[in-house]
């Protein structure tokens, strides 16, 4: 399976095999890797190329080491599309997995400046803060934090926010939410974050930024979330 003639580096052949076998299901989520030595023995290689192999394969989240234990399968990555407008709960459903939250804090507050700009409003007009980590299947998987203008959406409950507030925005507000942008970037999770969503210290996140809008333009929520690097992967289809 290993082609020390093909140009491809033998570390590279050994990265792609065991993608192939996580992905076809040969090694399952939280099974242990055959160790370097079984490797370079099995293929007649230095450990010092399966190491390089294993690393980059940990770098990427395919795999996981956990001290005087070893190396094991991760969990595979939830790929998420931004070519649509979905909302959490949505997004969930659609996986056949089952979403929850679990609230950390529900405020109204005066807005300052930046979350007033952000949303189009006076200073100190009263917004709520909703802050809340995110569940699939009972995993966390982010930690969102959502201002919304409390003149605009009335009679936000925990309720509410414990099931889908997009839902009660379209349902029940009977509001059109019709586009958002959405910013990127990559990040190292806060105390805050790792508590939360039970990651290592020092784990990167994706952090992202949503402003959404209605139908008429009016901004509907500003909203910034930490995802988990390791779970999660976007994707997006571009044309030309
Ligand atoms: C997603 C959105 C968030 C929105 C939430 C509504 C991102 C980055 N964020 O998490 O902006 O508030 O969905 O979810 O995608 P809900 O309807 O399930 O409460």
């Amino acid at each position: 399976m290993i082609d020390k003639n093909s140009p491809l580096p033998i570390y590279f052949q050994i990265e792609e095999q065991i993608k192939k076998q996580i992905e076809n299901g040969e090694f399952q989520a939280h099974s242990a890797l055959p160790s370097e030595r079984e490797y370079a023995e099995q293929f007649e290689i230095s450990r010092m190329t399966v190491r390089q192999a294993i690393n980059n394969l940990v770098n990427d989240g395919y795999l996981y080491r956990q001290k005087g234990r070893g190396t094991f399968v991760a969990d595979k990555k939830l790929e998420q599309q931004l070519n649509g407008l979905t909302s959490f709960t949505e997004d969930m459903k659609a996986r056949g997995l089952n979403p929850s939250s679990r609230l950390l804090s529900f405020e109204i507050i005066p807005a300052n400046k930046k979350i007033a700009n952000e949303l189009n409003i006076s200073l100190y007009a009263p917004v709520y803060e909703i802050k809340r980590i995110r569940l699939a299947d009972d995993v966390p998987m982010a930690l969102e934090t959502v201002y919304m203008s409390a003149n605009l959406i009335k009679g936000l409950t925990e309720e509410i926010i414990n099931l889908s507030l997009y839902q009660y925005v379209e349902n029940y507000v009977k509001l059109k939410i019709d586009y958002a942008t959405q910013t990127l970037e990559s990040s190292i999770a806060s105390d805050l974050e790792i508590a939360h969503l039970a990651i290592p210290k020092h784990s990167p996140i994706l952090f992202i930024q949503r402003n959404t809008y209605l139908i008429d333009g009016t901004p509907l929520e500003f909203v910034k979330s930490a995802y988990r690097a390791d779970r999660y992967k976007f994707t997006i289809t571009i044309t030309r």
